[in-house]
This record gives structure tokens, sequence and C-alpha cells, in this order.
């Protein structure tokens, strides 16, 4: 597992027995000279977890209220349960990524056979996509939001952000 967008440049050069090309450092410093935008992005999600969740949850709820029915999958306080925390795990691993500028720790510790699981349980993935679909509007709308920071062009960090939460929502979709 590479983990990080550091070591996985490194192990790509290593693997060819090169030196980090002009390229690649260029690409690296542009990641340390934006890290204070990623790490605002980061705490913003992470500050905002639980709302994004539950209203990522509601909306999906208004829109699928069979979901919720009698025999429903989100039927109970049990799946009910279970729901919120499939997609608070899914948003924790986004923001890991995030983090690390990075999807493998999300692909191989939260999507690797997830699709899977969800057929097993008989849990609809398109729904849990639409509900990540969700939290990355809200996320987006949290992370955009102008106040309380110095202003910046954050449009690449945003396009790699949603890319995270499109990345889980076709895994299980
Ligand atoms: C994945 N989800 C569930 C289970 C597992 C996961 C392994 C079975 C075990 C359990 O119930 O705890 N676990 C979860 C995950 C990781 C992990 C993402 C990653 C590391 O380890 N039901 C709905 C919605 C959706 C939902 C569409 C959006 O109607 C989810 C939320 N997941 C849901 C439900 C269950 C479940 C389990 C309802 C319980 C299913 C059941 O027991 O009937």
């Amino acid at each position: 597992m590479t983990l990080d967008v550091f070591s996985k440049v490194v192990s790509q050069a290593d693997a060819k027995g090169e030196f980090l090309s002009t390229e690649q450092l260029d690409a690296l410093t542009a990641v340390v000279k934006e890290g204070n935008k990623r790490l605002d992005t980061v705490n913003r999600i992470t500050s905002n977890a639980s709302a994004i969740v539950t209203d990522a949850a509601r909306a999906l709820f208004e829109e699928q209220p069979s979901l919720i029915a009698p025999g429903g999958n989100a039927y109970t306080n049990r799946r009910m349960a279970a729901c919120l925390r499939d997609m608070e795990i899914i948003l924790r691993y986004v923001t890991y990524a995030t983090l690390a500028g990075d999807a493998s720790v999300l692909d191989d510790r939260c999507l690797n056979g997830l699709r899977e699981t969800y057929q097993a349980l008989g849990t609809p993935g398109s729904s849990v996509a639409v509900g990540v679909g969700k939290m990355k509007e809200a996320a987006i709308k949290i992370v955009n939001d102008p106040n309380g920071i110095t202003k910046g062009d954050c449009s690449s960090l945003v396009s790699e952000l949603a890319g995270y939460f499109d990345r889980a929502a076709a895994a299980v979709a």
C-alpha cells in the first residue's frame, strides 16, 4: 500500500531505478506549497462530518422513502445505524485520501470488496452511491465557504476531493 503521494512517486521512480523527474518534483512542490489548503479542507470536512453524514442520509431517505419503510434496507434502528455508520466510514476515508493526496488508502481499506459486501447483504449499492454523492455536494460547499479563511484558488484541490467521492460512489454503484 502506498498511502501518500510522496511515497507513491518514490516507489514509481525506484521501480525504474531513476531519480525523481523535474515534473515529479514540480508536482510535489505544488503539494507542499498548497499544503495549508489541503489541511484546511480536511479540517473543515472533519469538523462538520456528522452534519455532512446526517444531512446526506436525510436527503437520501427523502428521495428514496422505501429505504426507511417497513422492509426497507435502512428500516429498524439497527439498519439505520449501520447505514449512517457506513456513510461516516466512507467520508472518513475520503478525508484520509485528501490528506494523503492519494486514493490508495481509500481503495485498499474501504472500497476494496465493498460492492461484493453490499451484494451479499442485499444492501442497494446504488443507493449508497446516491448518499455518497450528497456528502460530496455538502463537503464541497463547506470547503468552498469563503468565511473565516484566507481566500485563494482551491479549484484543483476541490476537483481532487470530488474525485475521491466519485471513486467511492463508482465502487458501489
Ligand atoms: C460495510 N456495511 C454493513 C456491513 C458491512 C458494511 C461490513 C455488515 C456488518 C454490519 O452490519 O456491521 N463496514 C462497512 C464499510 C466498511 C466496513 C463501508 C469499510 C471499511 O468495514 N442501508 C441502506 C442505505 C445504506 C445502508 C442504502 C447509505 O438502506 C447500509 C446506507 N450497511 C447498510 C445497512 C447494513 C449495512 C451493513 C442497512 C445492515 C444490513 C443488514 O444487516 O441487513
